[in-house]
């Protein structure tokens, strides 16, 4: 790791617009801000650079963006930067970060170790008074909310938890240091992207490994390729109109597009070729990349279902393990939980060191000091993962106090669930924006591509407050309203309401059930555009 220069004891007292969270991000908002002359700096709670990059070091752990999707656009950032893999892991993607800082001279203007806790709204100022965790505070005219999409780890009230006394790890908050898993006997309780990926290495190398599946992930091959320089610099004499293409496309990456078609008006030979060609490119190609209709309509999500499963089958040895990870009827329609990808995934469940357990069918009943039991045994274990997800896209939001006009809270206005105008600020909240945040389309984007659209367009809002004198902006209590039902309709007219995932803000208990991602980059930049070319139509600017 490179060691940060302490700046913790430089905040500055009074700012135009303070940037929240060093990933992608609040990077290239802190890169781009400065470019046009704003007084701008960056806190960051951990201590270093990276975002969900630096928080995620558990084994495995590498990003479903395949190069050179999964990367700034600037050509004097690319131009120089090669990858090793078309999925790159966690340990490249820290080193691309540190690149980027080096050659943007990013961190002069980063506190490393500064978490905010508070930020309060002065209506007379026209600006927000912010207090971190440590007690320092300043003032500044705009805050822009970096904090990621999964800033707040999810750990479910299993009960003992607290006294299991081997090695337990959230997969969001690995420790720096090296967990062995070589000879162990490890447990892991989760199979979203986190599980998969921790599983795949736990299996390699542990003695025992022991799986808790409640649903099954209906996960897809990776298709991993290790790419040299020469195949880099013959990409990119296309990555110029490849990122110009980027947020065009439902999904943010430029090759990603589903026929105009559903899937049900085609032949058994074209539905099939469809989906065999995008299987063999691996990828999100089989999510994004078939027909118009996968996540629309339930029967023609069934004839993607059906494929996958029987894909997938051919992989496992024991007809009994195969029902419980590929099961003959859907857990839910093919698409609406994330897919992620795996590379040998299925095989781990063929190797006899590895068990998979139904904790659907028997739920964990309690953590031991030694292990877990369900209702019907005990397993003991060294080291227990929880690959158990994420509050995501409210959680980070709900960690700080946030105060708006009169002195609301944040977490009040949206005791409801999250409202927003076009995911990016909230009616109360003024000279607040978000990105990556409820109701954009992050967790439908992939994530480059939607900093540099939200990016852009607050660096441009912000410029034209300037330009026109004006202090002030705020979404209307009406343009939220249009906003949550655009957002409620997308839930109703497609299949993401059928299943209980993080998409829904169905995977904590209690939380309000919405969809809380925009469903289509392109019509999202639509709706941002047209906004920003009427006057910013859906706020008030003063
Ligand atoms: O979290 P998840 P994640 N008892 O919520 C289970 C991004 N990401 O960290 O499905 C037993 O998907 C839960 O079961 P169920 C990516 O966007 C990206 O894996 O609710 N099990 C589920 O299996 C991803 O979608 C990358 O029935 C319990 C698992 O825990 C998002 O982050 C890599 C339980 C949680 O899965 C989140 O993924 C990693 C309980 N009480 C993450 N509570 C890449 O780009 C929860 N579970 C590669």
């Amino acid at each position: 790791m490179v060691e940060k220069t302490d700046t913790s004891l430089q905040l500055p007292a009074k700012l135009d617009v303070l940037v929240v969270g060093a990933g992608f991000n609040g990077l290239y908002q802190l890169y781009r801000l400065r470019q046009q002359g704003f007084n701008v700096h960056l806190v960051e709670d951990g201590q270093d650079i990276g975002g969900t990059w630096y928080w995620n070091r558990y084994p495995g752990a590498r990003v479903d963006s395949n190069v050179p999707m999964y990367e700034y656009s600037m050509e004097e950032l690319w131009r120089d930067w090669n990858w090793t893999e078309r999925f790159p892991s966690w340990q490249e993607l820290l080193r691309y970060f540190h690149y980027v800082d080096e050659k943007l001279d990013l961190s002069r203007d980063i506190s490393f170790n500064t978490r905010l806790a508070s930020a309060h709204f002065d209506e007379d100022k026209n600006h927000w008074k912010l207090g971190m965790q440590d007690g320092r505070s300043l003032v500044s005219r705009f805050v822009l909310m970096c904090i990621g999409g999964v800033a707040k780890p999810y750990i479910p009230e299993l009960p003992g938890l607290s006294r299991f006394a081997g090695e337990c790890y959230h997969t969001a908050q690995w420790p720096e240091q090296e967990v062995k898993l070589e000879g162990r006997r490890v447990g892991v309780i989760g199979t979203g992207a986190s599980g998969v990926q921790v599983i795949q290495e736990a299996g390699r190398e542990a003695e025992q490994l022991t799986v808790f599946q409640r649903t099954p992930i209906l996960a897809l091959p990776m298709r991993q390729q290790k790419l040299d320089r020469e195949t880099q610099d013959r990409m990119k004499l296309e990555y110029p109109e490849r990122f110009a293409r980027r947020p065009q496309t439902r999904g943010g990456f430029d090759d990603i597009a589903a026929i105009d078609k559903s899937a049900l008006e085609v032949s058994d030979e074209e539905r099939l070729a469809v989906y065999e060609n995008c299987w063999e490119r691996g990828g999100f190609h089989f999510w994004m990349g078939t027909f118009n209709d996968i996540l629309m309509d339930e029967t023609a999500n069934r004839t993607a279902y059906d494929f996958w499963r029987d894909k997938t089958r051919e992989r496992i040895h024991d007809p009994a393990v195969a029902e419980m990870l590929a099961p003959t009827e859907p857990p839910h329609p093919f698409g609406v939980k994330r897919p992620s990808l795996e590379q040998w995934y299925f095989e781990v469940f063929n190797q006899d060191n590895v068990r998979l357990v139904d904790s659907r069918a028997t739920p964990i009943e309690e953590i031991t000091t030694t292990g877990v039991r369900t209702a019907e045994e005990h397993f003991e274990f060294d080291l227990l993962v929880l690959a158990t997800g994420f509050d995501a896209l409210t959680g980070g939001y709900a960690d700080i106090d946030i105060r708006g006009i009169g002195g609301r809270q944040l977490s009040e206005h949206w005791s409801g669930g999250a409202r927003t105008h076009l995911g990016v600020a909230t009616a109360g909240f003024p000279n607040m924006m978000m990105m990556y945040a409820p109701q954009s389309p992050a967790a439908f984007c992939n994530g480059p591509t939607c900093t540099e659209l939200q990016g852009d367009w607050i660096v441009e809002c912000l410029a034209y407050l300037r330009e026109k004198r004006l202090t002030r902006i705020e979404a209307t209590p009406g343009a939220e309203d249009a906003w949550c039902e655009v957002l409620a309709e997308m839930a109703e007219t497609s299949l993401l309401s059928k299943a209980d995932s993080w998409y829904m803000g169905a995977n904590v208990p209690g939380k309000p059930r919405q969809l809380l991602s925009f469903l289509g980059v392109n019509d999202y930049k639509e709706a941002c555009v047209d906004s920003a070319a009427n006057n910013y139509a859906g706020f008030t600017l003063d």
